[in-house]
């Protein structure tokens, strides 16, 4: 093709020498180059450069700038305080039965004797007076009325009140070994003479000494005797604080 583009170069100038038809393929001397084509046309446009640097700062007075973003999240705070207690939640699912469960039987076992044990003890030492299914307790002191409420209370127990002839017998035994009149948990209602237990219920079973009870509505509390009779008495003595378990 270069030897028909010059050939054909060669007819058109009619260089001497060299006889050449166009659709020859013919060799001659090389000619003159030719002159330079005149300018492309212009190429599409760039992709956009960088943001140039901040311009300087302004004249002073100007307008002050917007606000700036939010700093960084600071510490933590201390605790707020507790909340209050929620539901109960679900009940559970039920557990392995306790006849079945031989470990939890050797221990309810061992409790058992244990307390056995311990109650032998404090009967023996005179700590307690057990009868039926109650327990008489004394600390040997000689307070007012509501001072045996308060302490029977933080003992967990309550003041004592026989309610048959044999917790009478059991709580008198107490009043007779020290010697001193005890407090009951009764308390006169709004009618002279009717007595009643501190719940509220009617006392069902009394002792009065012959004669008792005639404070005539000025005798709100009741004493034992050491003999396990009872007397209406005011609530200002000091009586031997006796509670009942
Ligand atoms: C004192 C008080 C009374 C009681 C009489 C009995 O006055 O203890 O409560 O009834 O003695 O004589
Ligand atoms: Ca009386």
């Amino acid at each position: 093709m270069l030897l028909c583009s010059v050939a054909l170069s060669l007819i058109l100038l009619g260089a001497p020498g060299a006889v050449c038809e166009v659709q020859d393929v013919c060799a001659g001397s090389p000619g003159i180059p030719g002159s330079h084509g005149l300018p492309g046309r212009d190429g599409r446009d760039g992709v956009k450069g960088d943001p140039g640097p901040p311009g300087p700062m302004g004249p002073p007075g100007g307008m002050p700038g917007l606000p700036g973003r939010d700093g960084l999240v600071g510490a933590p705070g201390s605790p707020g305080e507790r909340g209050e207690k929620g539901e109960p939640g679900p009940r559970g699912p039920p557990g392995f039965p306790a006849f079945l469960d031989e470990e939890l039987k050797t221990t309810l076992h061992e409790f058992r004797h244990q307390i056995m044990q311990s109650m032998g003890v404090l009967s023996l030492q005179g700590s307690i007076v057990m009868v039926g299914e109650k327990i008489f307790s004394t600390n040997g002191q000689s307070v007012s009325f509501e001072a045996i409420r308060e302490t029977c209370a933080r003992a967990g127990g309550s003041i004592a009140v026989p309610r048959n002839a044999e917790e009478n017998e059991a709580l008198a035994s107490i009043v007779k070994k020290h010697n001193m009149y005890t407090y009951l948990g009764l308390q006169e209602g709004s009618t002279p003479g009717d007595f009643y237990y501190l719940d509220g219920a009617p006392v069902n079973y009394t002792s009065w000494y012959p004669g008792e009870p005639r404070g005539q509505g000025k005798e709100k509390c009741v004493e034992m005797y050491t003999d396990g009779q009872w007397n209406d008495k005011n609530c200002r003595q000091y009586r031997l604080a006796i509670c009942e378990f």
